[in-house]
């Protein structure tokens, strides 16, 4: 089932063809993607597994095939289940100066994005319908959060849209937009390392990404804790010692030391957290207890 929209707006329906003078799919990363975005319909399962589709939309295009290059989202990439394509706003601007910023109306500094290229672009590529969530990445959206995430994955294809500039212009957010996604309260020159932490975070929860059947379950965001320590060989390093409890082979032991490490850590630094994790009768007494050895 599609999850409803949040904020689905009705919208014009203009289509222009986008300028040739570069492409922005000169990089292999890609090369074989379907260009006839006429007929670009994923079926929601492939191989048993969720596939996604990501369209970016970005001034900076340069700076996607890189990550999207490296380690688990390559292997995604190369396995199916995800297909990102990255198009350059630029491209579709049909002035000769190929401009995509303006000033702001009612003066004040900063430039700002115009709304002609961006509409022409979202929606020639993904068709005049716009089925699918587009997503301004820009300070004033919600946090992105592993729910928002988990979220995410219930969609066959995201627009993503990257901001650079002061903003984009108002009429962008109220007609193409359907969701703004900030990654955090901190301030950075664009939306594209947020774009790529979306893909990223969308990613790896779905069946397959990390090669484990069952690897993103594990993850202290999705149980509401922080992880407990790693160790890994050798045993002693510079006379540290890994916790004699890790090399006892008990692993009923095991676990509840690193149940309680994983307790007492998101205590100290998350306590935030704690009020919305799973908590069993045994979790809360240890939290009372180690309550009672800061007061003590
Ligand atoms: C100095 C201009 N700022 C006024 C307070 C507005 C502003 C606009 C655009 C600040 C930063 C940006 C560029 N950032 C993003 O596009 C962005 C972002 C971010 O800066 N932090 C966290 N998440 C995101 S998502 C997109």
């Amino acid at each position: 089932m599609r999850k409803k929209l949040i904020g689905f707006r009705c919208r014009r329906m203009l289509h222009f063809e986008p300028r040739k003078y570069m492409k922005s799919s000169y990089h292999p990363i890609w090369k074989g993607v379907n260009t006839d975005h006429s007929s670009c319909q994923t079926s929601r399962f492939r191989l048993e597994s969720w596939s996604m589709e990501f369209f970016v939309f970005t001034l900076l295009p340069e700076i996607f095939p890189p990550y999207l290059e490296s380690s688990i989202l390559q292997r995604a990439r190369q396995r199916g289940l995800i297909d990102v394509q990255v198009h350059n706003i630029r491209d579709w601007t049909t002035d000769r100066h190929h401009v995509t910023d303006d000033e702001p109306y009612g003066g004040g500094g900063g430039m700002v994005l115009k709304p002609e290229p961006l509409f022409s672009a979202v929606e020639g590529i993904l068709g005049p319908q716009l089925d699918c969530p587009i997503i301004l990445l820009t300070p004033q959206g919600r946090v992105l959060t592993q729910d928002v995430a988990a979220e995410l994955t219930g969609h066959p294809r995201l627009a993503l849209i990257c901001g650079r500039y002061e903003g984009v212009d108002e009429r962008v957010c109220e007609h193409l937009i359907t969701d703004e996604i900030s990654i955090g309260d901190y301030v950075l020159t664009g939306g594209e390392l947020p774009a790529l932490i979306v893909i990223d975070a969308v990613t790896r929860l779905l069946p397959g990404a990390l090669g484990d059947p069952d690897g993103a379950q594990d993850d202290s965001h999705a149980s509401g804790l922080l992880e407990y320590p790693h160790y890994t060989r050798p045993a002693e390093y510079r006379g540290w010692q890994v916790p004699e409890v890790l090399l006892s082979g008990d692993h009923a032991r095991i676990a509840r030391w690193r149940r309680e490490q994983s307790l007492k850590r998101t205590l100290e630094r998350r306590p935030d957290m704690l009020e919305s994790a799973q908590l069993s009768e045994n979790d809360r007494k240890f939290i009372d207890l180690l309550k009672n050895d800061k007061t003590t």
